[in-house]
């Protein structure tokens, strides 16, 4: 293709300059170490992707209750915070900008990673359908709890700690991961939300999560150094509402007003691309359904090509496009898609666990050849 012109155009996001409009999404890796600390191998990873115009982190966990899967790294003790800065020192002695993505599962966990081996916590207590990846196996998701109302302001209380945290680890901004059957979704989402308090019934009671947690990390950073992922019309990890539009106008037109930094889409097609080569068929785009509910920055994420992300911006259908698994093979995305450099292909047997093999291996184009 021709050099994508909006692709490497320049974008203001808040208070920060993007030198093109290419995110690195997040990707989970499971290559933490012990204590949940960033691998060593992370400060590698994230460095020779700092020619995105934004990389986001990983999904890191604000608690030890809100892990799901082995070795992931967390955003709740000394030893992470200590473990992250010289992963955003190292992006940014290389001139890049890096948002963590902080999660809490909530039902799509194992015994075995919780406190005392307890049971994983959701909105209600309904069992999801498949498998989580713990102990170097794909083991079927543990039989959950409900939250006690009680517990709920204590879980809001950590993904705002896990911000302060962030804060003080040198990150740039923070993703609050409302996506892809996790537990901001669980509450969202009428099938694993069954709830008769205030956190469940009505759109607005089920939005009311989110809003908090969005309320309360907002109060530690500034609404310009936060955004909200969401997968509207997704189907990973058991989710999925029936009637998506009425929910999801809802959220986006309630999120609206507090002036994230960005809005972040998983686009329904790829929903699950994390699990397999998926590319769903007859499904909306959510970034066109929408974007109209939305006056702020959107990226959008999930299957794209350097022309369809091209074509996308040029639409104004989003302001950035996020590439998952062609950054993990290709550290160097943005000058490939200038120059049309060859793409290296991924390789999924390396995605998840392991050590430097699939991870920090990948060369920028050229560089083989020049060693
Ligand atoms: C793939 C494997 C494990 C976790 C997501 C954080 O779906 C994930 C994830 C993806 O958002």
């Amino acid at each position: 293709m021709n050099s994508p012109t909006e692709l490497l155009a320049p974008f203001k996001l808040g208070p920060i300059t993007l030198p093109n409009r290419l995110v690195m999404a997040p990707l989970t890796r499971n290559r933490a170490v012990a204590g949940m600390v960033p691998s060593p191998l992370a400060i590698d990873y994230y460095g020779q992707r700092a020619s995105a115009g934004l990389l986001i982190t990983e999904a890191s966990q604000v608690s030890q209750q809100g892990q799901g899967y082995q070795d992931t790294p967390g955003i709740y003790s000394k030893e992470q915070v200590a473990g992250w800065r010289k992963v955003t020192g190292r992006v940014h002695e290389r001139g890049g900008r890096i948002f963590i993505q902080i999660w809490h599962v909530g039902r799509i966990s194992h015994n075995s990673l919780q406190p005392g081996n307890g049971a994983p916590v959701a909105p209600s207590a309904i069992r999801a359908k498949g498998k989580t990846f713990v102990g170097g196996t794909f083991t079927d998701i543990s039989e959950p709890r409900a939250l006690a109302l009680q517990e709920i302001s204590g879980i809001i209380e950590t993904f705002k700690r896990g911000t302060a945290n962030a804060l003080e680890a040198g990150f740039d901004g923070v993703e609050i991961h409302g996506a892809n059957g996790y537990l901001i979704e669980q509450f969202l989402q009428s099938h694993t939300n069954l709830r008769t308090d205030r956190y469940g019934g009505s759109i607005a009671n089920r939005a009311r999560f989110l809003m908090e947690i969005t309320q309360a990390v907002i109060e530690v950073w500034g609404a310009d150094r936060v955004a909200v992922r969401l997968s509207p019309y997704g189907v990973a990890n058991d989710s999925g509402e029936a009637d998506p539009m009425p929910l999801y106008t809802h959220v986006i037109k309630t999120l609206d007003p507090f002036g994230l930094a960005y809005l972040h889409f998983v686009e329904p097609r790829s929903s699950g691309a994390g699990r397999a080569e998926v590319n769903h068929q007859n499904v909306p785009s959510a970034m066109v359904l929408f974007r109209p509910n939305w006056s702020g920055v959107l990226i959008s994420a999930g299957g794209f090509t350097g022309e369809t992300a091209e074509a996308a911006i040029a639409a104004g259908h989003a302001d950035a496009v996020a590439f998952g698994r062609t950054f993990i093979s290709n550290p160097d995305l943005p000058r490939r898609l200038k120059h049309g450099y060859p793409l290296t292909p991924y390789n999924r047997a390396t995605f998840y666990g392991g050590e430097a093999a699939g991870y920090i291996d990948y060369s920028a184009y050229g560089e083989l050849e020049r060693a």
